[in-house]
């Protein structure tokens, strides 16, 4: 079967290794760039860095993102030099951007490059950026627009959040290996990632509700939130800043539109009613993934509701 992916951060990059370990050559996984951006004159991509990473079993696995054993040499030397160090890029995933910077820089493409890392990696998946030009994420907080990565790490995303804009979005569309691939996809998997911060920049590409709606396959996500926590990051604080319900339902309203299933935490069967009064079936099983049994479990039942 044939499974194509969209996925962001970390809870994105656990569901697709266990899609992974079931379908290593039938599986595209689709990632968000929204959150790329350049520092130092580096191009750094860390969504597809954490998919990369976690799929080629190199991820830092308390962090999630970033490389196991990773060292800081030269942030310490940058500090020293009064160089920015608020984004702590490690010793060996300075390689990775190395890397991407100057293979963008020879005039490759994103996709170009991804697939090369991917290649490198040992991987055999189709690893994809969401499309080839730069879509970034800008934030509104009380105090103004942002960039995507000062409100994630340098504020460490304590400021609500009052509107998420996709720069861009609507003049660029997704790359042609991504409309392939959703085209040819029997059955389409939206990772347990942040509605607002993973997906919706992959929703908001120009043409993607109509490529969306041409699709044949089954779309099935699975809801990153358990009870009225967020498995990780500050979903759960733009829920309730942006007016949404601070749970699965609140992730089912903002899913409606796009998928046919939401599987959701055991915990949560509670609210399957109110799920399937908005048009989607609701599945519950334990959703959390803390080994790799456990997104290989939760895999198998993304593939098979
Ligand atoms: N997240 C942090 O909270 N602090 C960092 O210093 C940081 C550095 C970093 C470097 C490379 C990379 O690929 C990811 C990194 N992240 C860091 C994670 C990243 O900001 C977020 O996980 C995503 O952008 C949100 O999905």
């Amino acid at each position: 079967m044939k499974v194509a992916v969209l996925a962001g951060g970390v809870g994105g990059a656990r569901l697709s290794q266990g899609l992974y370990r079931i379908l290593p050559r039938d599986l595209t996984v689709i990632v968000n760039t929204g959150d790329d951006f350049q520092l130092h004159g580096l191009s750094i991509s860390p969504d597809l860095d954490t998919v990369l990473y976690t799929l080629a079993e190199w991820a830092d696995p308390v962090q999630g993102w970033g490389l196991q054993g990773d060292t800081q040499t030269c942030a310490q030397q940058l500090a020293r030099l009064g160089g920015e160090t608020w984004f702590r890029l490690g010793d060996l995933d300075l390689a990775t951007h190395l890397f991407r910077t100057q293979r963008l820089s020879q005039g490759a493409s994103l996709t170009q490059v991804t697939a090369e890392l991917a290649r490198s990696a040992g991987l055999q998946l189709q690893l994809l950026p969401m499309c080839d030009a730069p879509v970034p994420t800008k934030l509104r907080l009380a105090t103004g627009w942002v960039d995507f990565q000062d409100y994630f790490v340098r504020r460490q995303h304590a400021d609500p959040v009052l509107e998420c804009r996709y720069q861009g979005a609507d003049q660029t569309p997704p790359s042609s290996a991504v409309l392939e691939a959703l085209k040819n996809a029997e059955r389409i998997v939206l990772a347990p990632s942040n509605p607002f911060l993973s997906l919706q920049p992959i929703f908001s590409l120009q043409g993607f509700e109509s490529l969306w709606a041409g699709c044949p396959a089954r779309k099935v996500a699975v809801s990153p939130m358990i009870g009225e926590a967020a498995v990780k990051g500050p979903l759960a604080s733009l829920l309730a800043s942006l007016g949404h319900p601070v749970n699965s339902l609140g992730i089912a309203q903002l899913l409606r539109k796009w998928v046919d299933v939401l599987i959701l935490d055991e915990s949560d069967s509670a609210l399957v009613p109110e799920i399937e009064k908005l048009g989607i079936q609701a599945i519950c099983t334990p959703s959390l993934m803390k080994t790799t049994e456990d997104r290989e479990r939760l895999a198998q039942v993304a593939l098979h509701v």
